[in-house]
């Protein structure tokens, strides 16, 4: 008996540890057939970039202010990144990264002084040189036009909303019609009858919208001039438990946009309500946009601006501040979410398009932005800041057979992994002196490869438009250490967890103190890895005051 349960046990324990190690077999081959690979054949990439588009503007990220079912549609059939950034949060610097994988500070765009280093390496040129077409169209604004680009159309500086300007391959062109429309009939008019259908091609459409100073296309004017939008919580913030950079900035809704240019004020209505100028090109702004319509534009235009103003106009005697800036705030939303609902449906005729060929097949589609926004946050817009609404950036990518869709992606990924990502998804090596990292792990679903926990950030314009201090900073996905320095020598530290709209800085708080030297400390070595360093902080503000007091040295107006 005894010996026959010794016989069941050992038999038992055989079974189990057969059945186990067989299990553990199993799941080994598992793991080893989800871990997925890149397909040989290369594939189109479709780059499209707004300049300026919040991502709480997207509804695939918040419901409170708009929908945008078309941009939703490349996450729903793809990837949605819910922590990517930016390393400058300013225009040309982030498309300099963009462009070249690198910091603001190797490639020398580090701000609208600085030109950038035509030396450096742009990845549509090594696409070019491996056999891709490119071409490029809308708003490249980086102050040079694009090198290894085949063709392109693309809007001198800034450009305009209406009947804008391009420079071409063949020299300037102007064109009749609404901006965000022209360059996306120009990118689906490249692909249906201009590429060699024989090449793989990386195509760039980049809109203008949603940059200041927001109009929207003329069939937007009424639907949106009647909506009323959620406020933010903190439209009026009064930056207690932050620094002096948050409280000196120049970008307050109610006291620093412009009336005229801005919010859309006639002119001769500012002169008789007594309003006055703040910025000293207030009324040049309003000239540049709205003078630039067409007549029938115009007419359009006033039908519905002028009654609009007629009422402010009626009711600005007996408004207090607190009612102004509720008014400026409904008025800045209604202009930039017009925009924003034309560059949704021209996102939707794209996809279309590609759906319809089936040539969304094979093709990488990225919808982005330069940067983020501020959309009344902190009473604020524009960018700058490494607070969150303009250190974050929206990120879809759509990728059929490789990217499993409806992914959400919380990894922190920055515009500097773009170059690196593109060109492994082509096949092509990347210089090693690009300094992001390849997202192709994340779209393949290969996560665990991933192993980046930080990210730097460095803004340098200052004193400058918006009067946002010099500031560079580490962030984690639980901490932002930020030191803002020149003429201040500020640290601030935000517990992201905790205080996500970043209202207390706990910088002095003794709770905080290991975490205060230990981010310290990464910060060093991160700026030491990137290259960085307090003698260039210091040789680029030392050229900055110097452009900025000379006027023999161009400047890119970059606002
Ligand atoms: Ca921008």
């Amino acid at each position: 008996m005894l010996i026959n349960q010794n016989i069941l046990k050992c038999l038992s324990f055989c079974l189990l540890f057969g059945v186990l190690s067989c299990k553990t077999e199993n799941k080994k081959e598992e793991v080893i057939a989800e871990k997925k690979e890149l397909p040989k054949q290369r594939p189109n990439i479709i780059f499209m970039m707004s300049d300026d588009h919040a991502y709480q503007a997207i509804s695939a990220y918040s419901d409170r202010l708009i929908q945008t079912p078309n941009i939703d549609r490349i996450a729903d059939e793809g990837i949605l990144f819910t922590n990517a950034s930016v390393t400058n949060s300013i225009c040309a610097p982030s498309r300099a990264t963009i462009l070249t994988g690198k910091h603001t500070h190797i490639h020398g765009k580090v701000d609208n002084v600085f030109p950038f280093d035509e030396s450096q390496m742009t990845f549509p040129q090594l696409l070019q040189g491996a056999g891709y077409q490119t071409a490029m169209f809308g708003k490249l604004h980086f102050g040079n036009n694009p090198k290894g680009i085949d063709e392109f159309k693309i809007l001198p500086g800034q450009g305009q909303y209406y009947n804008p300007d391009f420079n071409t391959n063949d020299g300037k062109i102007t064109v009749e019609g609404y901006v965000t429309d022209i360059i996306m009939d120009m990118t689906l008019d490249w692909l249906e009858n201009r590429r060699d259908e024989n090449k793989p091609f990386m195509l760039f459409s980049m809109q203008k919208a949603p940059h200041r100073e927001w109009l929207p296309a003329p069939r937007h004017f009424k639907e949106y001039t009647k909506k009323s939008f959620k406020e933010p919580e903190t439209l009026f913030d009064d930056y207690e438990g932050r620094g002096t950079a948050a409280k000196t900035a120049e970008m307050n809704l109610l006291t620093h946009m412009n009336w005229a240019g801005d919010s859309k004020l006639y002119p001769e209505m500012m002169a008789e309500l007594g309003i006055k100028d703040v910025s000293g090109w207030d009324l040049e702004a309003f000239e540049r946009e709205v003078g630039r319509m067409n007549p029938e534009q115009r007419a359009v235009w006033d039908s519905v601006y002028k009654p609009l103003m007629e009422d402010f106009k009626a009711e600005y005697a007996n408004m207090n501040e607190t009612e102004l800036m509720k008014w400026r705030y409904q008025r800045y939303m209604q202009d930039y979410l017009g925009c924003i609902a034309s560059v949704d449906e021209n996102v939707g005729r794209l996809l279309d398009y590609l759906d319809d060929t089936g040539l969304d097949e094979n093709t990488i589609i990225v919808y982005t932005s330069d940067q983020g926004f501020y959309l009344g946050e902190h009473g604020w817009f524009d960018k700058r800041f490494v607070y969150d609404e303009s250190f974050k950036t929206p990120l879809l990518i759509k990728w059929p057979n490789v990217i499993k869709p409806g992914t959400t992606n919380t990894e922190m990924v920055q515009n500097l992994d773009f170059a690196q990502t593109i060109l492994e998804a082509a096949h092509v090596e990347a210089p090693s002196d690009m300094q992001g990292e390849s997202l192709i792990p994340l779209l393949l679903g290969n996560n665990e490869e991933w192993t980046r926990d930080a990210v730097y950030y460095h803004y340098y314009e200052y004193p400058g438009i918006h009067m946002v201090k010099r500031h560079y900073a580490i962030i984690t996905q639980e901490y932002k250490l930020i030191h803002f320095y020149y003429d201040v020598d500020e640290w601030e530290l935000y517990d992201r967890k905790k205080d996500p709209q970043e209202m207390t800085n706990v910088i002095d708080d003794p709770a905080y103190k290991d975490v205060v030297v230990k981010l310290k400390a990464q910060l060093v070595e991160m700026r030491k890895e990137y290259g960085d360093s307090s003698q260039l902080d210091q040789e680029i503000l030392r050229k900055y005051l110097e452009a900025r007091d000379n006027p023999d040295i161009e400047t890119v107006p970059l606002h």
